[in-house]
């Protein structure tokens, strides 16, 4: 009987393996026969009509008729049961019983109707992207097996601008891309091959945004060349059947890198000119094109300051340029100094974006859109609300939101941001009455009649998008939340989960608890009370780098020393940063005894012993948080690991990967920080952690061959600041005799895998190899330290007193197969790292 059960177990856990997945088809996965079973089970028609013909239209009939091969398209609506897209002034003409509620523009109704004795399942869009919206909608329905025998559904969207926004360079590079190359460039040119392009512009659809601008916003001069513009006729070209315009980052100084003009200043009426006749060339051969995204004045681009004119001169001499033709100009709010004087107590980068544009509130052209980051720093994991959102209401206003996670983990962590965009557009500037961001930037506060989003998304030709097959997620959640900002995140989790991995209630309930709580795991182990992602600011942005944000002008300072941290914003003694807000706002920051805890480091310099809100002082919280979050991250890898057999085994397996290493990482993290506040501070961890860890053997302690020990910068990326590397051509190897009870242990090995090169390590136990891997990650960096710090974990491994653990290192390339150090904790404590994509059995070593 215990034979028979666990058979049927394992038959029907291997049951939905059956279909090898990449990941390209993102949520929109769900299989032809999933939707074709469900539309037979729900007796749907198998008719689909038309009212009206177009390229958009086109898409959303093949979307359909190539889900469920039963459905025909018909050119004549008959009297039979028939599913039937119109737009709302057809729909209205057909049935005149459809009075009220008709949507408009981008917007949808899914409305089921009788007819003359026959039923109708209505698609009825504003427009004709609100048709393709419509129908994304309903086959997401179906395969979520969501009832649609009675449907009456009216969705608008939140805001009509719901971009997304690529960083890619022409010679197909990425900045802050994480997933390959782009999609649309390489060697300077649009690629001759555009599928990935056209297949992007799909997913956009399906989730409603409706304009991607394509290019790095450290915007290459060359794309407004009269050269380029065939090149960008053939991206219009394909996202135009998925309703998603084409827009354009453009650099200010173009008048003169590619207009041969001697100066770009905005009030030049030859500039003007010749962003008139450059606009007037776009819309030529691409009538529908979006718009411009600009960015000035920032980060060493050129800008208006360069003649003394302000942002609105700059950008009012474009927009008129593109208003004739219906074009949106969006200029970005990330204006601020990089050479900041660090030492200077009122110095603050936070203040820079409403300190530049409040005072130029009212003077842009109607069809300029202010592009806000949400936070007032750059794309932190924490970060208040700008107060630049509460102090426009003269301006059209959108959100900038980052769907790359540059300093989220760069895809290699899970990190699910939209609990934390939601906090941004839930929260209330008060500025007039109850005022959330999410109704700023819907235009509703100030009655704007342009308002929207925009996300830095940075796709790259990676099969999976995004690299990690849990980061898409983010881009859909994006596109929901654009669209409706009132969904709640559990809503987004769920509905992704389904759509990607299918309905198995397992799957999604797991998956979903995981995602809901990466982001603040992921705040756990990487910074905490909002001083910010302590990684390295000048370099990557990827590991951790303490000290990397002092003593320099970027203006990303914590104010670390010995006593306390945190950066003095008050208005009473600080950099009076607080008062860019609405009273009440200020009331909420301003006293410490009111400032939430996890903005008190954003907004306020204490000691280290400043007791928070939930009675432990800051050093406290500092360890606390760190071993918890580290310890959470492998909670990520024991949840995942109770799917398996339950989705495929190649997103489950690359995803199970990702996640070891995540967890292997945090330890990294966690370690930098506590080391680094446990010195700085002089304080020591009421748990006894920080600075002690008994299983831990550091490899510059261990029976050295060939291997010499090294200082590692900063010395907090390494355990006790050092590591040993391999000199010559190997192999090295790091022995020690372990001296602890006879048993079964987990054997974690702490190496650093550079980019220059590939070493290979073998673990052996008394000169047994037990397994060995190779160091051929492609980290962000070519040196030991947080970026490269990787932990490789082979579990169950029984040791005896007098076995030698021994690491043997080669070198590869520019790689000196590096160890850091080794630690060995009893088997099933919870292993922290990679371990190999196979299931091991136990290895027994010879006593
Ligand atoms: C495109 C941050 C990033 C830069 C980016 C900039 C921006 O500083 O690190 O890579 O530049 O933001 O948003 O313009």
């Amino acid at each position: 009987m215990r034979y028979f059960a666990s058979l049927v177990l394992v038959f029907l856990s291997f049951v939905p393996c059956v279909y090898a997945e990449t990941g390209r088809e993102g949520w929109l996965r769900y299989s032809a026969r999933q939707i074709s079973t469900k539309w037979k089970e729900d007796s749907l028609p198998n008719r689909v009509v038309a009212l009206g013909a177009g390229d958009v239209i086109e898409s959303a009939i093949h979307e359909l008729t190539s889900d469920v091969p039963e459905l025909q398209f018909s050119s004549k609506i008959g009297n039979s049961s028939a599913l039937l897209l119109a737009r709302s002034e057809d729909a209205q003409r057909m049935f005149p019983e459809l009075r009220a509620g008709l949507p408009s523009g981008d917007g949808f109704w899914l409305k089921t109707i009788e007819h003359h004795g026959s039923k109708y399942w209505l698609i009825i869009g504003g427009n004709d992207r609100g048709i393709l919206y419509g129908t994304f909608t309903f086959l997401a329905r179906i395969a979520e097996r969501r009832d649609v025998s009675d449907l009456d559904d009216v969705e608008n969207p939140s805001a009509p601008i719901r971009w997304a926004s690529q960083w890619d360079n022409l010679d197909g590079s990425i900045e802050r891309g994480y997933a390959g190359r782009s999609i649309f460039f390489e060697n300077g040119i649009v690629r001759e091959d555009l599928t990935r392009a056209s297949e992007y512009a799909r997913l956009l659809a399906s989730i409603g945004i409706n304009g991607c601008a394509i290019n790095n916003v450290n915007a290459d001069p060359r794309v407004l060349s009269s050269e380029f513009l065939p090149q960008l006729v053939r991206v219009a070209d394909v996202f135009r059947p998925w309703g998603v315009k084409l827009a354009l980052s453009v650099d200010l100084s173009s008048p003169v890198a590619v207009g041969g003009l001697k100066t770009f200043d905005p009030l030049d009426p030859e500039v003007a000119q010749w962003w008139k006749k450059t606009a007037d060339h776009i819309y030529a051969r691409i009538p529908d094109f979006a718009g411009f995204v600009v960015k000035a004045d920032s980060e060493g681009r050129s800008g208006p300051s360069q003649y003394h004119r302000t942002a609105a001169d700059a950008v009012n001499v474009i927009a008129r340029a593109l208003k004739p033709h219906g074009g949106v100009l969006m200029y970005r709010a990330f204006v601020y100094n990089h050479h900041l004087d660090w030492r200077d107590m009122k110095a603050d980068r936070a203040r820079a974006a409403y300190d530049y544009f409040h005072p130029l509130d009212g003077q842009f052209e109607d069809n300029v859109v202010l592009q806000i980051k949400y936070g007032p720093i750059d794309f932190q994991a924490v970060e208040p609300a700008s107060p630049l959102f509460g102090a426009m209401q003269h301006t059209n206003e959108a959100i900038e939101l980052q769907v790359t996670q540059e300093y989220t983990g760069q895809q290699r962590h899970l990190v699910f941001l939209i609990p934390m965009w939601k906090e941004m557009l839930d929260f209330d500037m008060h500025v007039q009455g109850v005022t959330p961001v999410k109704e700023i930037v819907s235009g509703k506060v100030w009655h704007r009649s342009l308002a929207g989003f925009n996300a830095v998304v940075n796709v790259g030709l990676d099969e999976n998008w995004l690299g990690h097959p849990l980061a898409m997620a983010n881009l859909y959640g994006y596109g929901r939340l654009a669209w409706n900002p009132d969904l709640t995140s559990e809503q987004i989790a769920s509905e992704w989960t389904q759509l990607t991995f299918g309905n198995d209630p397992r799957v999604v309930a797991t998956t979903s608890t995981m995602l809901l709580h990466s982001w603040s795991i992921y705040v756990n182990y990487t910074g905490p009370l909002g001083a910010q992602t302590l990684t390295d600011i000048t370099g990557p942005h990827y590991g951790p780098g303490i000290e990397s944000s002092e003593n320099n002008g970027w203006g990303q300072w914590h104010r670390a020393d010995q006593q306390g941290i945190g950066m003095d914003r008050t208005m009473a003694i600080g950099t009076g940063y607080i008062g860019q807000y609405s009273p009440a706002v200020q009331q909420l920051y301003e006293p410490l005894t009111n400032c939430p805890d996890n903005l008190l480091l954003f907004m306020h310099h204490v000691p280290y012993t400043y007791k928070l809100h939930q009675n432990k002082t800051v050093i406290q919280y500092i360890y606390d948080s760190h071993y918890e979050g580290a310890a959470q991250a492998a909670w990520l890898v024991a949840q995942w690991k109770m799917l398996k057999g339950l989705l495929d085994d190649e997103r489950y397996y690359e995803t199970l990967r990702r996640l070891e290493y995540q967890a292997g990482h945090a330890v990294v993290w966690r370690d930098a920080i506590v080391n680094w506040f446990h010195r700085e501070s002089g304080i020591e961890d009421e748990l006894g952690r920080a600075g002690h860890d008994s299983n831990r053997i550091e490899a510059e302690t261990m029976q050295l061959s060939g291997y010499t020990p090294v200082d590692v910068t900063p010395w907090e990326t390494a355990s006790g600041g050092k590591a040993v590397q391999c000199v010559g051509q190997g192999p090295c190897s790091a022995s020690v005799k372990f001296d602890r009870m006879t048993g079964r242990y987990d054997i974690a090995v702490q190496y650093f895998d550079l980019n220059d090169g590939v070493s290979h390590y073998e673990l052996l136990v008394n000169d047994r190899g037990i397994v060995s891997w190779a160091a051929d990650d492609h980290l962000p960096s070519d040196k030991m330290n947080g970026h490269t710090s990787t932990r490789f974990t082979f579990a169950n491994i029984d040791l005896k007193p007098g076995d030698v653990v021994k690491i043997e290192g080669v070198p590869g390339g520019g790689e000196p197969a590096p160890l850091d150090y080794v630690e060995i904790t009893p088997a099933g404590s919870i292993t922290l790292g990679i371990t190999p994509a196979i299931d091991v059995p136990p290895v027994s070593t010879p006593h």
